[in-house]
């Protein structure tokens, strides 16, 4: 198995300060907040922004700052949404990727989220993946729904598949996909071979996810954007905290975990600013 892949999503674009004291906002906040993920056993940085306010927000000034203040204290893979929040709109999800992130998300179909519908029609994905692949941006597939991995398929072979292909299954937002027994088999064994996948467990489901992950091979997503609690009733203390317990229990399967370099190397990232 290659070494586990911790995957941070430490902002999201739903949670707020009230609901989760630890949850960091500004450049600062998110600087300070990579570094002790990455002390802690992440590889990788999936981020959203907030403005002033605390409002999520897909400007570029924020990303370029959030992302200044993560390279310039880490090795952190730096992974942008370009999912955004539920209803921002297709040319807001595009703009930050002119910073050249090594790697952004690509969600390849619509589906319910909450009481709001996240919108990904087809044309739409087409496009954010065109203007990925353009800078040299490798896409993580967000998997919240069985028919986004065939989409995601589709897209990569109508462009010509010139990139490693991984996935992320995103299980048990509300409207979408549960973290149901049997999934993760069922998704991973639709994969192409030699792609890779990561899983994440949204609220109640977190912790089983995580460890199905890590037994089967895949790789693991955690953070304050897929749970807010460390235990029933207990909030986490932080992002560092979610990550630290992904990585014990890695050890305990006697899993190695990658760092940045090694995660770089298990994506096949490449790109040179
Ligand atoms: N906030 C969700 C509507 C992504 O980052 O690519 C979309 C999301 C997925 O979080
Ligand atoms: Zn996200």
């Amino acid at each position: 198995m290659d070494p586990l892949i911790i995957t941070v999503a430490a902002v999201g674009a739903e949670l707020i300060r009230d609901q989760q004291p630890a949850l960091p906002l500004t450049p600062d906040e998110i600087g300070r907040d990579a570094l002790e993920c990455e002390r802690a056993g992440a590889s990788i940085y999936h981020l959203h922004v907030r403005d002033a306010s605390g409002n999520p927000t897909m400007d570029v000034g924020a990303f370029e700052a959030a992302l200044d203040a993560i390279r310039s204290q880490t090795e952190l893979i730096v992974q942008f949404t370009s999912g955004g929040a539920v209803g921002d709109d297709a040319d807001a999800r595009a703009a930050p990727l002119r910073l050249r992130p090594e790697m952004a998300t690509l969600t390849t179909g619509s589906v319910n989220f909450g009481e709001g519908v996240f919108l990904n029609p087809l044309p739409l994905v087409r496009r954010l993946y065109a203007r990925m692949r353009a800078l040299g941006i490798v896409p993580e597939f967000e998997i919240f729904e069985a028919g986004m991995i065939a989409n995601a398929l589709l897209v990569t072979e109508e462009h010509g598949v010139d990139h490693h292909l991984h996935f992320d299954f995103v299980l048990g937002v509300a409207g979408a996909l549960p973290a149901w027994d049997g999934v993760i088999d069922f998704l991973s064994a639709r994969l192409p071979p030699g792609a890779t996948w990561s899983a994440t467990g949204i609220g109640r489901s977190h912790l089983a996810v995580t460890g199905a992950a890590i037994a089967k091979g895949g790789h693991v997503r955690t953070g304050l954007e897929d749970t807010r609690y460390f235990a029933p009733g207990v909030l986490a203390s932080s992002n560092a905290q979610l990550v630290a317990r992904v990585a014990d229990l890695a050890g305990q399967a006697r899993r190695g975990v990658a760092g940045p370099a090694e995660a770089r190397r298990v994506l096949g990232l490449t790109q040179v600013s």
